[in-house]
Order: structure tokens, then C-alpha cells, then sequence
């Protein structure tokens, strides 16, 4: 693929963005269909405490689903990075509790990923699932039960519709357990919505990075959407080498707001909930000289006015559901920002598409 923007749809990284609603709909399908879903509720239905594991985005991808899990079920719920598993396993707790813990891993071969599964079940006797897009992994062999999302396995390094779809089906498994039917029809008509939306958010994209050039990338979310502002920010890494930080929204003004500038981008994903206080920072940030993003699910007029660019889902769903949605535009971001300076997004630097270790 030559960088100009002009050759990207030969891409896979660009083919996988656009596949997402397309692929969420069939994860969905096969995981209504599922035996495993039904095996996996009937042996954890006694478990109270959850611990979901990953690496790199998929450890972002942790961090979302736990939030989720909480939200969904009730259950407490905490994410945590494979490495911290292995370097020390006491972080987990797992004497004398009902722990029940899930690994993400895309290629179920990261060495940490299937590392981190061997310490749960052999060492602290905690019941694994493992959550993936490869058949046939090493992390499936070292679960006691794996969900496989082959529709979304990829050929690019950077995860994109992977996350999205590991996402959706950590959302799934949460909505059967708490018997949410309304939730996983919400998760179907978000997937069935969105599909023809991605185009159009990848031209608002290439139009925004083709208009606008960043020293630095910051991004702010609160709750369910932190690990979507953590994914986001490496997105931006990952495809465009940039300086990217991230934050939870109103932490921003205790101490790193010193950085703003015009030269830097801020990007708020902005909750049903909390929107008043979120878009209260952006508010700020625009008068330190700083540009704003903002994606939310309805915007205030106010949002409306002060934002440099806009995304609006206009769901009347679960904003939970529209969860997955929230990470596109910075996938499509990081995309275009890699292309305009000269790299190409399917073939990151410094990066291989599983770390393994000796
Ligand atoms: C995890 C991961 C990716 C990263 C790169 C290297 O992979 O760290 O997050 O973008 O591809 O691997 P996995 O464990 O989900 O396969």
C-alpha cells in the first residue's frame, strides 16, 4: 500500500474498520446460538467476584468489560494486565473466595495472556474462561471454557474490530447471567444501526486530520468509557507514533491541563450520565486554547456549540450497548493520522502482532 491517503482501502486495518457493524451482528448471531455460553453461565452461576485479564488492548479491553460486568450483574468486578497475574499473583486474592476469571486474548498465543490463564487455574485454583478470535490457541487449552470469535480475527497488528467484538461478547455473557434480554436486543439493533454509519464517520475523520495537525493526543473518559479512552489513545499510538495520554475526565484539571495548547487534541467521550460535568472540562480546555472532539450519545447544545468536531450516535438504547461504538472514530483517527504522516497502519513500527516471550 503506498501512504497516500488516496490507496488506503487496500488495507486490511482499513477493511477491518469497516467490517465492524457487519462482523458485531454475526458475533451476536453465533453467540445466540452458542452451547459454550449456556456451559459457561451454568459453571459460573456460584462464582461473586470477577477478574478479567489482558495485554496491551486487550487489557483496555479488561478494563471495559469489568466496568460492564459490575453495571450488568451487580457482581464486583476488576481488570488487570496479564504481566501483574504472573509478577504477583497475591494482587489477585483468590484464597478462600468465589473468584471467576476471564483472559482476553485475539491471538490466544501472547505469552503472558496464556501465562497469566496457567497461574489462575493451575497455581490458585481459580476457574478460567478464555475470551479469542484464533481456533485452536494455546489460551483455549489452558481454559476450562473459550469463547472463539472467529467472524472478527484479523490480518493486521493493530486490534480493532477485535476489541470491539471481544467486547461485545463480554457485554453478552454479562446480559445472559443478569437475564437482560433487553440489553442484548439493544447490542443487536446498535450492531444492525452502526453498520452503515462507519463510512460516514471514516470521511468525517480523513476530513478532520487532513485539516488539522497535533503536537499531542489526550484523551478523557469516566466509567465504562475509560477503557475506551485507554483503547483510543493507543489506537493513536499504535498507527500515527503520536504522544498520546489519557485521563479520567475531571482528573484532567489536577495538574495535567498544564499542557494544553492549541497544538493539542483533546478527546472526550462524554456519558448520558455525567455529560453536564464532562463537557464542563471540554468547556474549560476549549478556553486554554486547546481542540476538542467529543464523542457522546446525545449532545447539549452547549457540547454542540464548543466542540471542534462532533460525534452524535442518537441511540435510544442502553448507552452501555453503544459502548463498542464509542472506540471507531479514534480507530479511524489514528488511521488517518498514521497515513498523513507517511506510515502505514498495517505495518506498525516497532510492533509484531503477538509479544511472545522466552
Ligand atoms: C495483545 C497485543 C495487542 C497489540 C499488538 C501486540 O494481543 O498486545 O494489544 O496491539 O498486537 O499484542 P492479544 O493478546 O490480544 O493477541
Amino acid at each position: 500500500m503506498t501512504n497516500d491517503l488516496s490507496s488506503y482501502r487496500q488495507s486490511d486495518t482499513w477493511k477491518e474498520i469497516l467490517s465492524e457493524g457487519t462482523v458485531w451482528q454475526q458475533v451476536l448471531e453465533e453467540l445466540n446460538r452458542s452451547a459454550i455460553i449456556n456451559a459457561i453461565l451454568a459453571q459460573s452461576r456460584k462464582r461473586r467476584e470477577w477478574v478479567f485479564v489482558g495485554c496491551g488492548t486487550s487489557y483496555y479491553l479488561a478494563e471495559s468489560a469489568a466496568y460492564c460486568w459490575t453495571l450488568l450483574t451487580g457482581q464486583p468486578a476488576r481488570a488487570l494486565p496479564g504481566s501483574e497475574v504472573l509478577l504477583f499473583p497475591k494482587i489477585v486474592q483468590a484464597e478462600g473466595t468465589e473468584i471467576q476469571a476471564v483472559v482476553i486474548s485475539r491471538s490466544g498465543k501472547t505469552s503472558e495472556a496464556v501465562r497469566a490463564a496457567a497461574v489462575l487455574s493451575h497455581d490458585l485454583r481459580v476457574p478460567t474462561i478464555g475470551i479469542t478470535c484464533a481456533e485452536n490457541s494455546e489460551l483455549e487449552k489452558g481454559c476450562e471454557m473459550t469463547i472463539v470469535l472467529r467472524a472478527a480475527d484479523e490480518q493486521s497488528t493493530v486490534m480493532t474490530r477485535s476489541f470491539t467484538s471481544m467486547l461485545i461478547a463480554s457485554q453478552y455473557l454479562a446480559a445472559r447471567a443478569a437475564e437482560n434480554a433487553a440489553f442484548i436486543a439493544d447490542l443487536r439493533k446498535l450492531a444492525e444501526q452502526f453498520t452503515p454509519r462507519i463510512p460516514l464517520l471514516g470521511e468525517q475523520m480523513e476530513e478532520f486530520v487532513a485539516t488539522h495537525t497535533f503536537a499531542d493526543y489526550v484523551f478523557l473518559g469516566q466509567g465504562a468509557f475509560y477503557g475506551i479512552a485507554r483503547e483510543s489513545a493507543l489506537k493513536v499510538m499504535e498507527m500515527s507514533c503520536s504522544y498520546s495520554q489519557v485521563f479520567h475526565t475531571m482528573e484532567f484539571r489536577h495538574g495535567p491541563k498544564a499542557i494544553v495548547g492549541p497544538e493539542t487534541c483533546l478527546t472526550f467521550f462524554l456519558s448520558d450520565a455525567a455529560q453536564d460535568r464532562e463537557a464542563e472540562v471540554l468547556a474549560e480546555m476549549k478556553d486554554l486554547g486547546g481542540v476538542a472532539i467529543a464523542i457522546c450519545n446525545r449532545a447539549a447544545d452547549k457540547l454542540r456549540w464548543a466542540s471542534d468536531l462532533l460525534v452524535e450516535y442518537s441511540f435510544s438504547g442502553d448507552e452501555l450497548a453503544l459502548l463498542a461504538a464509542f472506540v471507531v472514530p479514534c480507530q479511524l483517527f489514528g488511521f488517518f493520522t498514521g497515513i498523513k504522516r507517511g506510515l502505514n497502519p498495517d505495518h506498525p513500527k516497532n510492533l509484531t502482532r503477538v509479544v511472545m516471550l522466552d
